[in-house]
């Protein structure tokens, strides 16, 4: 070894000082490429509507807080894994995403398609809806996804049947307008409210109809339901379109103040409504920060190793007529 680097020439002893240099270069540039990769998200939300445009705003400004890329899939026209899978499978098919968060429209129908997003290598997140019973934490079908962000939505159902109680002097017929069957948020609101209301002797759940999210829809099942039982004095609307559509048809039956109406989902037509007392309570969820929480997991668990837990639950807030002006209160409004 002396030998050979006492045999180096001048012009030799230059080269290798220049390509080692050149290594050093090169290394430094990788190490630099890796740690400035930029993380690219993509969030597929459940429908067009004013509480996933809140949680788009929340997730991009996490984003643009930790320099992640925010991809937004297309929002579905309708409510439904035909609308929805199709965008998705779009938007994971550019094969550049990290990570996916999303709202399964489908306790069931979207297992198996988000289980080969995820086996193709992408991690993901559920947010406001979940897979199966949304027990991530044992070994089941649907237990990949690394955690489920969003609402209680049974406890809120809850609370809102010990409101609809209040507001009824604790006796009394309710009627219950839902969407769809097979989606975690609203069933858990409905059974929650199930729930709720059988503590109150004096209550009683007369009926529960299904929209499809369909606000029409909604209206319709509604006033059938006013008109078929007259006794009924609380209406329960448990997301934008059906809370929209059940207020509807309590207005054009002439029936505000005496009907009461309990909403899901604080949208500026039903904050309106609360303002002008023809609505009486909105549970506001908290969009925003779901999308934000999707954001900053997401990048802690990809750039520290950081175990997400299995679920991420953030409060929601009730307006009443007594709130709904209160400064503090305005940012709950999805805008
Ligand atoms: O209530 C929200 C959401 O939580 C639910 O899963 C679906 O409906 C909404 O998007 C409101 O329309």
């Amino acid at each position: 070894m002396e030998v050979w680097s006492n045999t180096l020439t001048k012009e030799n002893k230059m080269k290798r000082i220049v390509i080692g240099l050149l290594c050093v270069c090169l290394l430094l540039s990788f190490a630099a490429g890796v740690g400035a990769k930029t993380l690219k998200f993509a969030f597929m939300p459940g429908i067009a509507d004013p509480f996933y445009f809140t949680m788009e705003k929340g997730a991009k400004a996490m984003a643009e807080e930790l320099g992640v890329e925010l991809i937004v899939g297309e929002f579905p026209k309708a409510w439904g894994p035909e609308y929805q899978v199709p965008i998705l499978k779009a938007l994971v098919a550019r094969g550049d995403i990290d990570l996916l968060f999303t709202a399964p429209t489908s306790t069931e129908a979207l297992i198996p398609v988000l289980k080969e997003i995820h086996d193709s290598g992408i991690p993901i997140i559920t947010v406001d809806t979940y897979l199966g019973d949304g027990d991530y934490s044992k070994s089941s079908k649907y237990s990949f996804p690394l955690s489920y962000i969003g609402t209680d939505n049974f406890l809120g159902g809850q609370v809102v049947a010990g409101a609809m109680a209040v507001l009824l002097g604790g006796e009394g017929k309710v009627f219950l307008e839902n969407t769809n069957p097979d989606v975690s948020s609203v069933i858990g609101r409905e059974n929650g409210f199930r729930a709720g209301i059988e503590i109150f002797p004096g209550m009683e759940l007369v009926g529960v109809e299904y929209c499809l999210d369909l606000q029409e829809t909604a209206a319709a099942q509604v006033s059938a339901a006013l008109q078929k039982d007259p006794d009924i004095a609380g209406v329960f609307g448990v997301n934008v379109f059906s809370a929209q559509g059940a207020y509807q048809a309590v207005a054009s039956a002439g029936l505000v103040g005496a009907v009461k109406i309990a909403t899901w989902d604080a949208t500026l037509t039903l904050i309106e409504a609360l303002r002008k007392g023809e609505i009486d309570l909105i549970l506001a969820q908290m969009p925003a920060e779901m999308g934000a929480l999707c954001v900053e997991w997401g990048y802690k668990h990809l750039t520290e190793g950081a175990e997400i837990p299995k679920k991420v639950i953030p409060g929601f807030f009730v307006f009443t007529k007594d709130n709904v002006n209160d400064p503090d209160a305005q940012q709950y409004i999805y805008q």
